[in-house]
C-alpha cells in the first residue's frame, strides 16, 4: 500500500495542483529522504557532577546553568557552574518524584516528573517552589520555543503547551525518512529548531517544529571516547543553548564531562 501511494504521489507531484489526501500522504513518502548525519567535534569540555542523572539542562542569559536530575530519592533541581561543574544551589525533590525535563518560562523554571503527572514550577532566582501543575501521561523532555513549552513523552510526538495553563495548543509527529522517531527525550530550542536526545542512542535529532521532519542527525558517539575514565556514565542526555556564545552544551546521565558544541549545524551538501 505504501508503494502504491508513493507511485501515485510521484505522478501527482509532477502534475502539481490539487492532491487528494492519499496523494499528499504519498508525496511525503516519496520525497522523504533520511536526514544526513554529521558528527560535530566538541569545542570545549568542562567537569560535570557524576551524581547527576541528567534529565534536563537549561542555560539562561547571565551565565546560569540549571539542571534537572532524575532517579527516585536522588532527583533535584540544581544551579551549576559551567566551568567547574560545581553545584551552586540545589533543591531535592520528594522521594516519590523522578525529575525529568526542565525549561524556562519567564522568571520561572518548569520541571517535569517521569510518571508522577506533576510539574514543579520554581522561581529561578531563589529556587523556591511556587506552584505545581498536573498533566496526563509521562513527562520526558521540556523546552521553550516561541512562548510555548514543548514536551516529549518518549514517543515520536512533541506537544506544544501554553506555559501559563499547561494546556496543549498543538502537536507534531517527528519523522526521519517518513518514519516516526520514537524515544524523544531531553529537548532544546536552538535557532528556531528543536534538538532532541534520542533515548538510548548517542544521537541528537534536529527537528523542524512546523513539520516534525528531522533536518539533520548529530552522531555524538565520539564524545564517549573523550570522557575521563571511571564512574558509570550512562546515556547521552542534556542539551542547553548558550545563545550569547552560540554554543550548545551537552552531557549525559552520570557523565563526568559537559561538552560545548557549535550551535549551527549545516547539513552536508
Ligand atoms: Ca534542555
Amino acid at each position: 500500500m505504501r508503494r502504491v501511494l508513493a507511485g501515485i504521489a510521484l505522478t501527482a507531484c509532477a502534475g502539481g495542483a490539487a492532491l487528494g489526501i492519499a496523494a499528499r500522504g504519498g508525496h511525503e513518502t516519496a520525497t522523504a529522504a533520511r536526514a544526513p548525519v554529521v558528527a560535530p567535534a566538541p569545542l570545549a569540555r568542562h567537569p560535570h557532577a557524576t551524581d547527576a542523572y541528567t534529565e534536563g539542562l537549561v542555560w539562561l542569559p547571565g551565565g546560569a546553568l540549571y539542571e534537572s536530575t532524575g532517579m527516585y530519592g536522588a532527583s533535584s533541581l540544581r544551579q551549576v557552574r559551567r566551568a567547574t561543574g560545581a553545584v551552586i544551589r540545589s533543591r531535592a525533590l520528594p522521594r516519590a518524584y523522578f525529575g525529568e525535563g526542565l525549561a524556562a518560562a519567564g522568571s520561572r523554571l518548569v520541571q517535569l516528573t517521569w510518571r508522577e503527572h506533576t510539574a514543579f514550577v520554581w522561581d529561578r532566582r531563589t529556587l523556591r517552589r511556587v506552584r505545581t501543575f498536573r498533566y496526563a501521561g509521562e513527562g520526558w523532555g521540556l523546552a521553550t520555543l516561541e512562548g510555548r513549552l514543548v514536551m516529549s513523552n518518549g514517543s515520536a510526538v512533541l506537544r506544544f503547551l501554553d506555559p501559563a495553563t499547561f494546556r496543549e495548543v498543538r502537536r507534531v509527529r517527528v519523522t526521519d525518512g517518513g518514519r516516526p522517531v520514537t524515544r524523544l527525550n531531553e529537548l532544546e530550542a536552538v535557532h528556531g529548531e528543536i534538538w532532541a536526545n534520542v533515548w538510548q542512542r548517542d544521537d541528537i535529532v534536529v527537528i523542524d517544529p512546523a513539520t516534525g521532519r528531522v533536518r539533520v542527525r548529530l552522531d555524538l558517539s565520539g564524545l564517549r571516547g573523550r570522557l575521563p575514565g571511571g564512574g558509570r556514565p550512562e546515556v547521552l542526555n542534556g542539551i542547553a543553548w548558550d545563545r550569547a556564545r552560540d554554543r550548545v552544551l551537552v552531557t549525559g546521565k552520570w557523565w563526568p564531562s559537559l561538552f560545548e558544541l557549535p550551535a549551527r549545524v549545516p547539513a552536508p551538501s
